[in-house]
């Protein structure tokens, strides 16, 4: 299997995030994705290859430009006011208040982010540009005829929405994809995710679409993050009515209970018929995971990638979470394998 890699990833290198009430080095850090490249190479998964670099227009059939404006000048926006930390949003336009974007870049922290967990440093940006360039190269890819490739990507993207940051995503890579396969003439794309939590940024952006189905196996919102969607009766609106799955599943599940879920996805996704299918991975699913409460084991990654093969179709994977940093390669990685049967 082709994997396409970047290392400007490099670049988003947060000092800080903000967890428990403390200001702590962040989860999604840079090493995760050494690791996973590191893994890819001992196993001999297939080739490696650096990313093409797109222009804006991919990414703006998905993202608001005055968004990815703000992205690409919150850290000089920041500094320049004089602040010593790193770019944290501290305050929200929550019930009842105005959704006019203030001038000042605290309020427009504040109106693009979701969490407050994520910061912007100085690199994000760069960073978040590379990382959209490996899901739109590997996904180009499979346009030219490979059955299937792995976008190393990172910062992930499945939390980011239309105009938000978060969830330590600043662009949706995994939608950019998805939105290339129907500009290139797919009639459906079925997006689905695996990550531990629930991509609401992906689930908004597809809401009211038919053309693209989203499916996620996701921590019950009302135990985990993003805690404020992903609930089962979300099933699109509009076009969209029906094309729209969650499947929350509470603390302490194992394989089976989630295996189950993933089979009933499956299923959908069967008599959806598309013409591509984009995975969302994310392997804080792990029953190590520090920040999640999922049980799955380093085994059972294989098993759900010789499920998710089973569907047949070309296959996109998009490198989301996990954190249980030294088994993140080799829980990535076996997916990859899992899903190649070896
Ligand atoms: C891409 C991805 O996996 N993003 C996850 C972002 C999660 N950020 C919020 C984490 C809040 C963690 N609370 C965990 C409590 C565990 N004791
Ligand atoms: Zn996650």
């Amino acid at each position: 299997m082709l994997t396409v890699f970047s290392d400007k990833h490099a670049l988003h290198d947060a000092k800080t995030e903000l967890y428990g009430g403390e200001l702590v080095p962040p989860f999604e850090c840079p090493v995760r994705a050494e690791h996973i490249l590191q893994r890819v190479n001992e196993v001999g998964l297939g080739d490696v290859i650096t990313p093409h670099q797109y222009n804006i227009d991919a990414i703006t059939r998905i993202h608001d430009p005055e968004f990815l404006h703000f992205l690409e000048t919150c850290w000089d926006d920041w500094t320049a006011s004089g602040y010593k930390g790193e770019a944290i949003a501290t305050c929200w336009p929550a019930r009842g208040m105005q959704q006019r974007i203030p001038d000042h870049i605290e309020g427009k922290l504040g109106y693009y982010a979701l969490a407050a967990e994520t910061a912007i440093s100085n690199g994000t940006w760069k960073a978040a540009r590379a990382s959209v360039d490996v899901a739109l190269t590997a996904q180009s890819a499979i346009r030219d005829g490979a059955r299937e490739a792995f976008a190393l990507c990172r910062p992930p993207g499945h939390h980011a929405a239309g105009d938000m940051f978060g969830g330590y995503c600043f662009i949706n890579n995994a939608a950019v994809a998805a939105q290339g396969f129907i500009d290139q003439g797919a009639s459906r794309v079925a997006l689905l995710d695996v990550d531990f939590h629930h991509g609401n940024g992906s689930q908004a952006i597809f809401y009211d679409r038919d053309d693209v189905m989203f499916l996620s196996l996701h921590g019950d919102p009302r135990d985990a993050f993003p805690h404020f969607l992903g609930y089962a009766d979300e099933l699109g609106q509009g076009a969209g009515e029906g094309f729209n799955h969650n499947y929350p599943l509470g603390p302490g599940t194992h394989f089976k209970t989630w295996n189950a879920a993933l089979a009933d996805a499956c299923h959908k996704i069967r008599n959806y018929g598309p013409d591509a299918l984009v995975i969302s991975l994310g392997v804080d699913t792990f029953e190590h995971d520090p920040i999640s409460f999922f049980k799955l084991t380093s085994d059972d990654f294989k098993r759900y990638g010789k499920t998710l093969a089973s569907l047949g179709l070309p296959t996109l994977f998009i490198m989301e979470g996990g954190y249980a940093v030294e088994e993140i390669g080799i829980n990535t990685v076996n997916v990859l394998q899992g899903y190649e049967g070896s």
